[in-house]
């Protein structure tokens, strides 16, 4: 099953892929901020608006981040408020800790955080809430209890039942597989991770399939590039790996394409369409799966000024207006869904540009 996209769609696409472009720039331009100053990476364009939003990436210099924050500044600057980014250059699970509480200290009206770790960051953001700030988490919750909304994806389901039901299509419903995910603590991760198993043990159209290992490539480009060598070392009946993570899956990818498992081992997941056009087209990947990620980024920050302008409160039934994107209501446990999901393959994915 393939979710259409109107042109108008993908028009925006391409204007937000290049927004995205633009804010790529300045995450390269903060961690030369890190390396010479110290304990703090920030980049932003100050719009001279009264309110402020900063967003809390789970790592900086994630081309997948890079999308969403593309989304975020321009849904800033549509809105006025000052548009900043902060975050760590690795997703360990206390290391957003510090620019929580920097934030928290300069009166940021609006964090929006993708959690390394569900509690890790706790204390911080209740201290940030205490001083008057509304708290977005997007991408991987937070343990509820420390923001107001969650901006996620696609329902945490859904995405697990495509990639399961993928790698099935692919591997003739019958064998082992492998899970190569980004950090351990990711609660996004470990969501999909839980449903993709669950389908396994109990839905009767995957009895022929095992899932042998979970490995975690931390979201770096090279260790997720060895980790997926070492699955196929130590597994060589293997017969697929789900990466659901833009970086793992595209650096799984990188390793098959030149390697003897090439249209053998099936890859599926989470990816980058611009990331991953290329292993389409050689025949190492048949198909994946993603949302758009600028709309996320869009939506955390439409729920963030909602949130400031008490039109709502995180309340389940509470709505809001996603700027071009709708109306966006506030479901069970202050979820807000973005969604929905694409399916790329060989016939569509030259209609994408992100
Ligand atoms: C990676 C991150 C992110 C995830 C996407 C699909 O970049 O792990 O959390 O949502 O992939």
């Amino acid at each position: 099953m393939t979710f259409p996209t109107s042109p108008r769609g993908r028009a925006l696409r391409r204007g937000l892929a290049a927004a995205a472009a633009l804010a790529a720039v300045s995450l390269v331009a903060s961690g030369c901020a890190l390396t010479a100053g110290g304990d703090d990476a920030s980049s932003g364009s100050g719009s001279g608006g009264t309110e402020s939003i900063a967003f809390v990436p789970k790592q900086l210099n994630n081309p997948y981040t890079d999308v969403v924050l593309g989304g975020g500044e321009e849904a800033s600057k549509a809105i006025g408020y000052d548009y900043s980014v902060v975050g760590p250059l690795e997703a360990s699970a206390s290391s957003q800790v510090t620019f929580l509480n920097t934030l928290t200290q300069q009166g940021t009206n609006v964090i929006v955080i993708a959690a390394n770790d569900p509690d890790a960051v706790g204390p911080a953001l209740k201290e940030a809430r205490d001083g008057g700030a509304k708290i977005v988490a997007f991408d991987s919750d937070t343990n509820p209890d420390y923001r107001d909304v969650f901006v996620s994806q696609v329902e945490a389901k859904d995405v697990a039942l495509i990639q399961i039901r993928q790698m099935s299509e692919q591997i003739g419903g019958e064998g082992d597989i492998a899970i190569l995910s980004a950090t351990a603590n990711a609660t996004n991760q470990n969501e999909w991770i839980k449903y993709i198993q669950e389908e396994v043990d109990t839905n009767p159209d995957y009895a022929g399939i095992t899932i042998v290992s979970t490995v975690y490539g931390d979201d770096d480009d090279a260790k997720s590039f060895q980790e997926a060598q070492g699955l196929l070392q130590a597994n060589p009946d293997l017969k697929g790996i789900i990466s659901p993570t833009t970086v793992g899956i595209a650096a799984t990818a990188r390793y098959l394409s030149t390697s003897e498992y090439k249209g053998k081992v099936a890859l599926t997941g989470l990816g980058l369409p611009n990331e991953m056009r290329e292993f389409v087209k050689d025949g190492t990947v048949t198909a994946f799966a993603l949302w758009d990620p600028a709309q996320l980024g869009e939506v955390a920050a439409y729920a963030g000024q909602a949130l400031v302008d008490g039109t709502i409160t995180g309340a389940k039934g509470d709505t809001f207006t996603a700027g071009d994107l709708g109306e966006r209501t506030v479901g069970d446990d202050g979820i807000v869904i973005v969604g929905p999901p694409t399916e790329f393959d060989a016939d569509n994915i030259d209609d994408y540009d992100f």
